[in-house]
């Protein structure tokens, strides 16, 4: 029996309260409304971020993921049911001032700016409980269905790989986008990248394809050693193994400064360490990682009066909707892996158990599957 236009009783984890596990309920999903799309989800990966970002409760977060259209709302043109998706976490209206820069991509629809928990309409189409649930990021892909304002829904090849692709949804995009895009490390540079963990090593196999010689993986857990450098990363050190702070021994190691360290942990301390070891006359440091709760940071801006850049991107700068089926069709055509990232597939039921995955430092990228 077809479900369109019908109210979907389905499987989701629910966060009812910061730092509580999810709880995985009985959500009931409302059809799609005018320029909207309810999606059947394949698979959902577990992103850091999803920790951050969380201001609005009762949630359904998740915003890496893959799956198929199951119905649309009036007026969509984009996308129709049976399509492949991905969904994407920043939409692309087309429309904005932002949308038509040709450099912009984070559209003024977002929801992260000023994060209402909603469609674009402004309601939710959640229900638990009886109670209303909230949106996040505009994707909620910790369900097995949900519902996306068609702007930010980007169709995909029909033949790709809906388990390996999602990661183009967040974690791969992201960072490879930071180091191509938004940093444009140059031939023969040194890089230095601040947490090797899943949105991390794309940065490391960024900056290699851009021609960085030396990229210098920071991070405290070794463990992540070795994979860093199977992506590119030429060394790698613990800020715990010096007595000097790191941004010192990382301008000792490169005769004065690096020329693009990247932040990809999500923390202040690592935040201001990335940019005081950059190189201070034409380095590029960036910021990746989120902080959680909206943290501020200060800093000297002489720092910046002698000539270096402090920038950051989310996704990457990739206009969403424009980038995501092109970054597939690179991938089908292995202009670049994603399976090095995949360390653990785990039934999506078991969604606590990735996260304790992500927090321990054991995995790099959890791929939940319905
Ligand atoms: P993950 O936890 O996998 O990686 C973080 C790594 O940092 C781990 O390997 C840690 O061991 C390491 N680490 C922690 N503390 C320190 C420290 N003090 N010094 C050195 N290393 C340390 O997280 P992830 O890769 O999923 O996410 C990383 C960040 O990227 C996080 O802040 C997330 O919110 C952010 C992000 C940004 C964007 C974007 O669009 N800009 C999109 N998704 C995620
Ligand atoms: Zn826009
Ligand atoms: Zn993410």
């Amino acid at each position: 029996m077809s479900t369109e236009g019908r109210v979907i009783k389905c499987k989701a984890a629910v966060l009812w309260g910061l730092k509580k596990p999810f709880s995985i309920e009985e959500l009931e999903v409302a059809p799609p409304k005018a320029h909207e799309v309810r999606i059947k989800m394949v698979d959902s990966e577990v992103c850091r971020t999803d920790e951050h970002i969380v201001t609005l409760l009762p949630v359904i977060t998740g915003h890496e993921a893959a799956g198929i259209v199951e119905s649309i709302g009036e007026g969509v043109t984009t996308v129709k049911p049976g399509d492949k998706v991905i969904p994407l976490f920043i939409p692309q209206c087309g429309k904005c001032s932002v949308c038509k820069h040709p450099e912009g991509n984070f559209c003024l629809k977002n929801d992260i700016s000023m994060p209402r928990g909603t469609m674009q309409d402004g309601t939710s189409r959640f229900t638990c409980r009886r109670k209303p649930v909230y949106h996040c990021l505009s994707t909620s892909t910790f369900s097995q269905y949900t519902v996306m304002d068609a702007i930010s829904v980007a169709k995909i090849d029909a033949a790709s790989p809906l388990e390996k692709v999602g990661l183009i949804g967040c974690g791969f995009t992201t960072s490879y986008g930071s180091a191509v895009k938004v940093a444009k490390v140059t031939q023969g540079s040194t890089c230095a990248v601040f947490g090797l963990g899943g949105v991390d090593l794309s940065v490391v196999m960024g900056c290699k394809a851009a021609g960085a010689t030396r990229i210098i993986g920071v991070d405290i857990n070794k463990d992540k050693f070795e994979k860093a450098k199977e992506v590119g990363a030429t060394e790698c050190i613990s800020p715990q193994d010096f007595k000097k702070p790191i941004q010192e021994i990382l301008k000792e190691m490169t005769s004065g400064g690096v020329d693009f360290p990247f932040e990809v942990i999500g923390r202040l301390d690592t935040m201001v360490a990335a940019l005081l070891c950059c190189q201070n006359a034409n380095g590029t440091s960036i910021i990746v990682g989120v902080l959680p709760n909206f943290q501020n940071l200060s800093m000297n801006p002489i720092l910046l009066l002698t000539r270096r850049t402090w920038k950051g991107a989310l996704f990457g700068g990739f206009k969403s909707r424009d980038s995501v089926p092109k970054l597939v069709a690179d991938f089908m055509a292995k202009k670049f892996p994603l399976d090095s990232l995949i360390t653990h597939v785990l039934p999506f039921k078991k969604i606590n158990e990735g996260f304790d995955l992500l927090r321990s430092g054991k995995s790099i990228r959890t791929i939940l599957t319905f």
